[in-house]
């Protein structure tokens, strides 16, 4: 074995680089062994009774090798199959002590290590990463008081109000049972069936529609914890919390016609980027943000805090940052431990606790269940990269898969024989207490009348975008109601829309050929057998704001070109000029830049220089890229010939993307748009580099869609 040698730290302790460091192997220079440590001379030839004979049940090697190569795959996660994961770490800015007592929220000169997964939720293991989907942001800190999981999505909302429910809206999402058709889409028939009979879900519904559920980038996407935590503090006293992560890169979503051909073009986009990114070492940060409510306060707002399909505004409650989280080193062995690792809301240390959101509460079950199926037993906190820092010492045993060797005959509390250790913990000396809520109450099957409001929020998000957003949320529920089979199931949808806003609702149903409909009240799927209809009546509050910039991407565009993915389309010939300068200004400013031409090798320029080609137009696409520039000179005479050059630059054309030329580069953009207006947006014809960048940071320029090409 042998010490991990990277070290992304610069005081050198990185406590959980060490710990996984003992688990890493590196066969360079070894011979090859069996299981049991034996040096195997032949791997090329099973042991057969002469060379054309029968093989023998002997073959102690041939038998292990094939029984290992017959288990290597586990079952994949029920929900957030498909996932990228990357280390890092995590630095406070400013200590929290006022509000919780967790010691790496208190202690800015602390390091605490991190694992984050990224996830889509419906597709499988091998599905595409450019579904519209929800996106999982589970976050994993290795705290010196144990591990601390924050297992969150990229909105701020989920669909359900109930853990109850969380087995019906999986089992409606996923691949159809018979066919399972289609593949990482929410677009069909079963998945719109529920929603339309489930008015709770049409917040996060909303969310879904929109660019978020399309990001660029996992880089490019804000992380929200959805429940309302506890803050607990040296004194006991507790907090409300909500977490957020603010990406530094902005908050960037894909033009939804991009994402599909993406999805053919480079299925792993996502997962690539973000590799990709940290091997440049262009690191992703995110900033961590909480929302703090005192506890006195909790029936001051007009939706209920433990409601999960509720988020409190920015607007109502302000983003208080606290620290930031570095993501600067890929995984070395993808199974190991992006497929092994395993998150639970319920790992907390203390200072952090749980409200009664019933969601949350459902979740502190499942996940540990999952595990046990899906890691095969319940040993799995010892898997390395699910380890946590702190010695784990306490009365557990055996089962499957044990690696610690415990000594001695103790193994029960309280002990004399073993002078009472493991020993419990006082408070004082960091030991978990559970909140001392005070519940008063009848044991019941009912839902709070404070969660009866299902659509003010949703409302309060569409009123929020501009022109564009609330465009792509109109053409997304077209889209997906549109693969819709059954009539009834869309008329209830547009029905439901009209709650939300009532152009939104005509918009889609005109898609669709239908007219929106007032809705019957209840509406009738969520209601229990005996449940009165007249306590399902849905209510809508009125918010103290009719506005939340805060939830519009619009808002949200970076400040920088860090990691931007940007093709420069040349061929022999370029001019060198041109060339070499916007390579090197657009490198300096640490974008991704590749050279794209007619063939691979290399590019001459016109002085006689070579460039290395990084990819050719028969393999690069420009769906991959955030902004394409074409460099002048003679070489556009052979790009204004080149099918793939014209298709290059219609497509980022059609995906509204910044796209800057010299004056010869020109004309191959009015060639593919003959219609250019003389300054139109986003398209700079005139070599200016600076105002090339500025375009790039505005991301898109969605007003293209008004007057598209039909590439
Ligand atoms: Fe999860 N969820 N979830 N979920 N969830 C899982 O656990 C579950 C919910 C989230 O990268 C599973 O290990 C229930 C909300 C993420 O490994 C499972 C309910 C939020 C991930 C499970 C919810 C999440 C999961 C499947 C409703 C955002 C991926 C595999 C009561 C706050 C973690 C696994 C990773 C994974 C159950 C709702 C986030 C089955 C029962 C709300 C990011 O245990």
């Amino acid at each position: 074995m042998k010490i991990n040698e990277q070290e992304p730290f610069e005081n050198g302790a990185n406590p959980k680089v060490e710990q996984l460091g003992k688990y890493k192997v590196d066969h360079n220079g070894e011979f090859m062994t069996t299981n049991q440590g034996t040096k195997i001379n032949d791997d090329q030839n099973s042991l057969k009774a002469g060379d054309r004979g029968p093989s023998l049940l002997e073959d102690f090697i041939f038998r292990e090798k094939m029984t290992h190569f017959d288990h290597e795959r586990i079952p994949e996660r029920i929900v957030h199959a498909r996932g990228s994961a990357a280390h890092g770490e995590f630095q406070l800015y400013k200590p929290m002590g006022k509000y919780t007592k967790a010691k790496f929220l208190n202690d800015t000169s602390i390091k605490t290590p991190v694992f984050v997964r990224f996830s889509t939720v419906q597709g499988s293991r091998g599905s595409t990463d450019l579904a519209r989907d929800i996106r999982g942001f589970a976050v994993k800190f290795y705290t010196q008081e144990g591990n601390y999981d924050l297992v969150g999505n990229n909105t701020p909302v989920f669909f359900i109000q109930d853990a109850m429910k969380f087995p019906d809206l999986v089992h409606a999402v996923k691949p159809e049972p018979h066919n399972e058709i289609p593949q990482a889409a929410s677009a069909h028939d079963t998945f719109w069936d529920f929603i339309s009979l489930m008015p709770e879900a049409m917040h996060n519904i909303m969310w879904l529609m929109s660019d978020r559920a399309i990001p660029r980038t996992l880089r490019a996407m804000e992380g929200f914890g959805i429940h309302t935590f506890r803050f607990i503090n040296d004194e006991g006293k507790s907090h409300f919390v909500k977490f957020h992560w603010k990406p530094l890169q902005g908050v960037l979503g894909l033009a939804w016609d991009e994402a599909q051909r993406l999805a053919g073009k480079d299925t792993d986009f996502h997962r690539r980027d973000l590799w990709e990114a940290i091997e440049n070492g262009m690191y992703p940060e995110w900033e961590l943000g909480v929302q703090i409510v005192p506890q006195e306060d909790e029936h001051k707002f007009p939706f209920d805090l433990l409601d999960p399909t509720k988020m409190i505004p920015e607007e109502m409650v302000p983003v208080e940052i606290i620290g930031k989280m570095t993501l600067n080193r890929n995984p070395d062995n993808f199974f190991a431990e992006t497929e092994q690792v395993a998150f639970h809301p319920g790992h907390v240390v203390p200072g952090i606790d749980f409200t009664n959101d019933p969601l949350l509460q459902g979740r502190l079950f499942s996940y540990t269940d999952t595990q046990l199926s899906r890691l095969g037993g319940p040993n799995f906190h010892e898997i390395p990269i699910n380890r946590a820092i702190p010695d784990v010492t306490n009365n557990q045993r055996d089962g499957i898969h044990r690696m610690q060797i415990p000594k001695g005959k103790v193994s029960y509390h309280p002990n004399s024989m073993g002078q009472g250790c493991p020993f419990q913990a006082m408070i004082k000396e960091g030991g978990f207490a559970s909140f001392e809520e005070r519940i008063d109450a009848s044991k019941i099957r009912k839902r709070s009348q404070s969660f009866f409001d299902h659509f003010s929020q949703a409302t309060l998000f569409y009123n929020s975008m501009t022109d564009h957003e609330k465009r792509h949320i109109q053409n997304a529920f077209s889209f997906e109601l549109g693969k819709v089979q059954l009539v009834p199931i869309r008329q209830r949808m547009v029905d439901m829309l009209l709650e939300v806003d009532e152009d939104l609702a005509k918009k889609v149903a005109d898609h669709l050929g239908l007219v929106p409909k007032k809705l019957p009240q209840p509406i009738t799927g969520s209601i229990p057998a005996d449940g009165n209809p007249d306590d399902h009546h849905s209510l809508k509050v009125k918010l103290p704001i009719t506005e939340a910039p805060s939830v519009s991407m619009a808002n949200k565009l970076p400040t920088n070109i860090k990691a931007r993915r940007i093709a420069i389309l040349t061929a022999d010939g370029v001019d060198d000029d041109a060339f070499t300068r916007v390579k090197k200004q657009l490198c300096e400013m640490d974008a991704m830049v590749q050279i794209i031409a007619p063939r691979h090798g290399f590019v001459t320029t016109k002085s006689g220089e070579q460039y290395p080609v990084d990819d050719s137009l028969l393999t690069a696409a420009s769906v991959v890229f955030d902004a394409l520039y074409v460099a002048g000179g003679e070489s556009v005479n052979t790009l204004l010939e080149h099918a793939g050059a014209l298709h290059f630059v219609a497509e980022a054309y059609k995906h509204c993307k910044p796209i800057g030329a010299d004056a010869n580069g020109a004309d191959l953009i009015k060639k593919v748009v003959p219609e250019l207006k003389d300054a139109e947006d986003g398209v700079i014809t005139n070599g200016d580099l600076d105002e090339f960048i500025g375009a790039i940071m505005l991301h898109r320029f969605w007003d293209r869609e008004m007057n598209p090409l039909p590439a």
